[in-house]
């Protein structure tokens, strides 16, 4: 595997899907600089160094990017939040890692989320799968965050040339948990390769993948991934049998945004399947 010329910045270091690619890319030969609001809690990877820093702190970020040629930004809220608690991190951060990628010409990676198209609903066969190219369909707050974030790399792409590779990320954990994950689930190891391909490949442009396992169940169709050399390898339908278990709440279980749909939910009915093509 090779090694990027320039050193990576990797905001969010001390995630869980930060400290999983810390430690994947180091051992791939990556010079990396982590940062995150909290300590690193690991021993530090080899070729890595750590800053902590605050996203709201646009100097603190300018400084951590000298030099980089990408920027991996995990960093932010990662769940559903008030509004408040999520403007500063994940909007202002936001602003603030695409002026540092500017200023370097440095290609940033984003984990946007499935968040950002949560209120599509769950498809019912292959031929419904949603294309990159849905309409955003943010769940709350967190969601509409990362459909900012998706639409700010649009931006940067099309003013400034800073290429940009935006990550619909569904469900990476360690294994599939609920029988939503056999759609969702992203394993670790497809994670690590599809990061180093969003970075490796000649060119990306605006890219917007599904970042999901190869999942016989997914709820996504087309996207960007040929552009970057990228291809799932694992799949979340071995876990089928020991996660049957669906909610008895009919949004949770009727959109792909699962039981962010349903946080703080108000409409007296969902809206009807028939007009939906009348809401779009
Ligand atoms: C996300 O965006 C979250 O960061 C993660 O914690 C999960 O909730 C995931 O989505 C999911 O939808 O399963």
């Amino acid at each position: 595997m090779t090694a990027p010329a320039r050193p990576v910045l990797l905001t969010g270091a001390s995630g869980a899907l930060g400290r999983h690619l810390a430690k994947a890319l180091s051992e791939h030969g990556w010079r990396l600089r982590l940062t995150d609001i909290v300590p690193f809690p690991d021993p530090m990877p080899a070729n890595a160094s750590f800053v902590k820093a605050d996203l709201n702190d646009g100097v603190a970020l300018i400084r951590q990017a000298e030099g980089c040629g990408a920027i991996l930004h995990f960093g932010g809220v990662s769940v559903e939040r008030p509004f408040e608690e999520v403007l500063g991190p994940n909007l202002r951060g936001l602003y603030h890692v695409y002026e540092a990628a500017r200023r370097e010409g440095a290609r940033v990676v984003f984990a946007s989320s499935n968040h950002s198209i949560g209120f599509h609903e769950r498809p019912t066969g292959n031929s419904e799968r949603l294309d990159h190219d849905c309409a955003f369909r943010p769940d709350g707050y967190y969601g509409l965050s990362k459909a900012y974030g998706e639409l700010m790399g649009r931006m940067y792409w099309d003013k400034h040339g800073i290429e940009n590779v935006n990550l619909r990320i569904g469900s990476c954990f360690p294994k599939p948990v609920d029988r939503r994950m056999l759609s969702t689930w992203l394993s670790f190891g497809d994670l690590t390769r599809l990061v180093e391909r969003c970075v490796l490949a000649d060119r990306a442009g605006h890219a917007v993948i599904w970042a999901c396992s190869d999942n016989p169940a997914s709820y996504w169709g087309r996207d960007h991934r040929e552009r970057i050399g990228w291809a799932p390898r694992d799949s979340a339908e071995s876990w089928r049998p020991e996660v049957a278990h669906v909610t008895a709440d009919p949004v949770t279980e009727r959109y792909q945004g699962g039981g962010y749909t349903a946080i703080e939910y108000s409409r007296a009915k969902p809206s009807p399947r028939d007009a939906f093509s009348l809401e779009d």
